[in-house]
């Protein structure tokens, strides 16, 4: 995987790009990273890249030709004519399954706004892909660039450790992880849950698949509707209903399960 990106900043994208399993990656040459600084293609001459924008309002706008020309400058030197991410809050949200789907291109060209944004009439020159990382406002698109090109790293063949790949699925199959706990057995008089001290593989699945179901409740019940259930999924799930569990479950909580076993049920 070979990553390009666009930016203003991009001593901030090579020092966070070049950390921890990213940066180890990097090293192994599974993925590449190839920073263009937008300010190297000012036509003023003195280096600005912003101007005002036409209409009014507060901010400044980046200006079209610098972007042009640093995109220009980059596709020049590569062979294909990638994908082009556009990193901003008016983007289609930026989820698990389309990591999976980036990772599968040969190069990627991430493009950082800031300020006030792009000229429009660049961005429909060049974008393919619109992304959000979220319903909040940044300052920049560098953070989310590099949110964008860690979770697409960790999809491509030999990234992560066969030891780190065993924690690849935590979106898999619509659920929120379990909780995890080492040593020491008591901390600060918090005991570790004792089935996992049990040594019973069976019983422990099953405590870990129970806690997946009810984080998910909890935290992101919405997740659920996608979810798929076997027959010891939904006994658990009854069981909650029932309140026949030690676990405490609120009224929406409660709601909700129906809701969704009902749904179940018809299915
Ligand atoms: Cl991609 N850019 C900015 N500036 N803010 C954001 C964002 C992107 N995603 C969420 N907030």
């Amino acid at each position: 995987m070979n990553y390009h990106v666009l930016t203003l900043f991009p001593e901030m994208i090579e020092d966070g790009m070049n950390t921890s399993i990213t940066g180890r990656a990097i090293t192994k040459g599974l993925l590449s990273l190839h920073t263009v600084n937008i300010r190297d293609y000012s036509v003023t001459g003195n280096g600005r890249i912003d101007d005002y924008p036409y209409g009014g309002g507060a901010g400044m706008v980046m200006q079209a030709e610098p972007v042009m020309r640093a995109y220009e400058d980059l596709i020049s030197r590569i062979v294909s004519k990638p994908r082009v991410i556009y990193l901003t809050p008016q983007g289609q949200v930026f989820r698990q399954q389309m990591a999976e789907e980036f990772a599968k291109e040969e190069d990627l060209i991430f493009l950082c706004g800031h300020y006030e944004g792009i000229d429009e009439r660049v961005l429909e020159e060049i974008v393919t892909d619109y992304v959000s990382i979220g319903d909040y406002v940044l300052t920049g698109g560098e953070l989310p660039a590099m949110v964008m090109m860690d979770a697409i790293a960790r999809m491509v063949p030999g990234v992560l450790s066969n030891q780190e790949s065993g924690q690849t699925e935590s979106f898999q199959g619509n659920l929120l992880e379990y909780p995890q706990y080492s040593r020491p057995e008591d901390w600060r008089g918090k005991k570790v849950p004792p089935v996992l001290m049990s040594g019973h593989h069976g019983n422990v699945d099953r405590w870990r698949r129970n806690q997946s179901l009810l984080r998910t409740l909890r935290v992101r019940p919405e997740l659920l509707m996608g979810a798929e259930f076997d027959k010891a999924d939904r006994k658990y799930l009854h069981a909650l209903l029932r309140q026949e569990t030690e676990e405490t479950v609120t009224p929406e909580e409660l709601n909700f399960l129906s809701k969704l076993l009902a749904i179940r049920e018809k299915a």
